[in-house]
């Protein structure tokens, strides 16, 4: 199964398009795993994949992680690196290896780099591996607009935003997802109505850097991108629970 199907039978098993970012505040190495683990074990009913970044697999290394992807897989979640490779074609494939084989299903890239000698070979080890990638296409927080949000020359004169390249880019590529904020709905409106249903949308950015959760969903959105405001409460479940009925 690909990670297209995997995320979506998840969704559909959990009834939540929640994905958790279990982004924890810096801390020693042992109490980071027992409040992943807690954090995850409070959490696992009402969200359908978690998302690790350097938060975790800095101080714990790929290894030390493996118990978290392990409980997550086991509780029917999906496991996402969240490492916006972006790198050489090489040096990707190399980093991507590693991410795959430590478990996860899917990883997220920088459009930045390109097809040819930048994420071509990242792609076809994705391929051959039945892992998925997610591309970013505008990012969630306001210095986004700088770059994302960028209008260009594009082909005859046309003009159009930078982040309408990197979507025309992602669907050649064949991209699993696209990474675009959910603090800019409009953009997601008009990513969805170019994209179609094929393809998948996470929006992170809701609670903390102030998106919407359900203006999210209801512009084109799959999945919503969570961290803080679930991760760093004192009862992470029920925070999370409370998200989920809130939507429904
Ligand atoms: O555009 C992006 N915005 C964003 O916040 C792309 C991301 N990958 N993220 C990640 O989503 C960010 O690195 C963090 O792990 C999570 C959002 O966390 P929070 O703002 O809900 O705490």
């Amino acid at each position: 199964m690909g990670f297209r199907e995997l995320i979506r039978e998840a969704r559909e098993n959990k009834g939540s398009p929640i994905v958790l970012a279990l982004d924890l505040r810096p801390d020693k190495p042992s109490k980071l795993m027992r409040k992943a683990s807690w954090v995850l074990e409070e959490t696992a009913p009402y969200i359908c994949a978690v998302k690790l970044n350097f938060h975790l697999i800095l101080p714990l290394g790929l290894s030390g992680i493996r118990p978290i992807l392990d409980a997550a897989h086991g509780a029917g979640l999906a496991c996402i690196a969240d490492v916006k490779l972006g790198d050489i074609g090489s040096t990707n494939e190399v980093a991507a290896s590693y991410f795959f084989e430590a478990g996860f299903d899917a990883l997220t890239a920088s459009p930045l780099s390109g097809w040819e000698g930048g994420l071509e070979p990242l792609f076809k080890l994705a391929r051959e591996a039945g892992k998925g990638i997610i591309v970013l296409a505008y990012m969630s927080h306001p210095g986004a607009s700088e770059t994302f949000g960028l209008e260009i020359a594009g082909w005859k004169g046309k003009y159009q935003r930078l982040y309408e390249l990197f979507v025309e880019k992602a669907l050649n590529w064949n991209a699993d997802g696209l990474v675009v904020g959910a603090t800019r709905p409009d953009v997601i409106r008009a990513i969805r109505e170019r994209v179609g249903p094929g393809m998948l949308i996470f929006a992170p950015g809701v609670g903390f850097q102030g998106g919407d959760a359900r203006a999210a969903l209801e512009a084109g959105a799959d999945f919503l991108i969570v961290g803080r405001s679930i991760v760093l409460a004192d009862e992470p479940g029920r925070v999370a629970k409370s998200l989920l009925e809130a939507l429904k």
